[in-house]
């Protein structure tokens, strides 16, 4: 399923555009050392003030917002009338934003478009105009908030290594509890050394049963057992981890077209909703992995983690306008309340807003 998708403007991904990933590998922490990890931000978690979700998000999106706000506004103080050398300076800016070539393009044509129609002639007043053109690209057909279907639903949470699959899971997985929803967890990543054991640890701290097999095993054959056991529990919802890495990334591709294949035999009642987690400090290359993982599986939704601290939030609006793709869920920081579901009007209130 897919909640939208417009079909205009949307480009042929490059057949030989690279995905980034790490190349070398990772040293694995110990059971011990995760278990640790885990405590720490359970407390964290516990113990921290309420802070608002937009004051998060204003925090997470303040380098970008300098980025943004602060070099217009400086362009705005400099410049006394609206001319082709502002619009040059405009363009440059929201690129660096990492907003992308087609949609900056796209955002000056309509803004220089709206500054004649509307007879605009004070500088000042194309921040508002900026403002208004961010919201409608991130306007989707406002699908149904997933916590509140009523559906059974098998999340496959796919996305190259180290983007925050495994720890999305969990921040899921509590806020599906705290909704009073029955979770399962499917360990379906089999290649990375703990990668079983890092999923086991959250859920055990969550309370929540996992399926998984032997690490090496084939991750198809634990899917085909997570499905069954959450038909047969009637689970509300069935999270997959799944790996970020395997020998070649063509192989990663096969295996989760696998995974999804049978997901989709077994479902029974159940949706399938396939969530692509990017990690937004990546900028520009999360555009090409989301091509990829979209032409591969036909990604429902993305949830963009690590906003918090990245100067990168205008790849938000890259992958909302050239993808077409909804933007889910959003994480700003390591903690189990740290992510929350996205709402374009309050992200362009963090990212250009007062
Ligand atoms: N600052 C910040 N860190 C995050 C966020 N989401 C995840 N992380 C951190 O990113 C690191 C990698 O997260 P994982 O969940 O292990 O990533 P993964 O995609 O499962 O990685 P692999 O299993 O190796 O493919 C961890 O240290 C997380 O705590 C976020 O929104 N903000
Ligand atoms: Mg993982």
């Amino acid at each position: 399923m897919r909640w939208f998708r417009r079909g205009w403007g949307q480009e042929e991904p490059e057949k030989n555009e690279a995905i980034e990933a790490e190349q070398s590998e990772p040293e694995e922490a110990t059971e011990e050392e995760q278990s640790e990890k885990v405590e720490e931000i359970l407390e964290e978690t516990h113990g921290k003030e309420q802070v608002s979700w937009l004051q998060k998000l204003k925090n997470g999106l303040l380098k970008s917002r300098e980025n943004i706000v602060g070099q217009i506004s400086g362009l705005i103080s400099l410049r006394g009338k609206i001319d082709d050398e502002l619009w040059d300076d405009i363009e440059a800016i929201l690129i660096q934003a990492d907003i992308g070539v087609p949609s900056t393009m796209h955002i000056i044509d309509n803004l220089k478009y709206r500054v004649i129609m509307e007879r605009v002639t004070e500088v000042k007043q194309i921040i508002n105009l900026l403002k208004d053109e961010l919201v409608e690209i991130l306007k989707t057909e406002s699908p149904k908030t997933l916590h509140d279907s009523t559906r059974r639903r098998i999340y496959l949470i796919v996305g190259v290594n180290g983007t925050g699959k495994t720890t999305t899971i969990a921040k899921l997985a509590r806020s599906f509890l705290k909704h009073n929803q029955s979770v399962l967890l499917g360990a379906a990543d089999t290649f990375r050394a703990a990668a079983i054991e890092q999923l086991d640890i959250w859920a055990r701290r969550l309370n929540v049963d996992v399926v998984k097999h032997e690490r090496g095993s084939d991750p198809a054959a634990v899917v085909y057992d997570a499905v069954h056991a959450a038909n047969a529990r009637k689970s509300d919802v069935l999270l997959i981890d799944t790996a970020g890495r395997l020998h070649t990334y063509v192989n990663l591709m096969e295996e989760l077209k696998k995974i999804k294949r049978i997901a989709e035999r077994e479902k029974g009642d159940a949706e399938i909703i396939t969530l692509l987690v990017i990690d937004s400090t990546t900028g520009q290359n999360g555009i090409a992995q989301a091509r990829l993982f979209d032409e591969a599986l036909t990604v429902d939704g993305i949830v963009l983690t690590k906003l918090d601290g990245t100067a990168k939030g205008g790849i938000v609006l890259a992958i909302q306008d050239e993808l077409k793709i909804p933007i889910r869920y959003v994480g700003v920081g390591e903690g189990m309340d740290d992510l929350q579901e996205f709402k374009p009007e309050e992200f362009v209130e963090a990212l250009v807003g007062e």
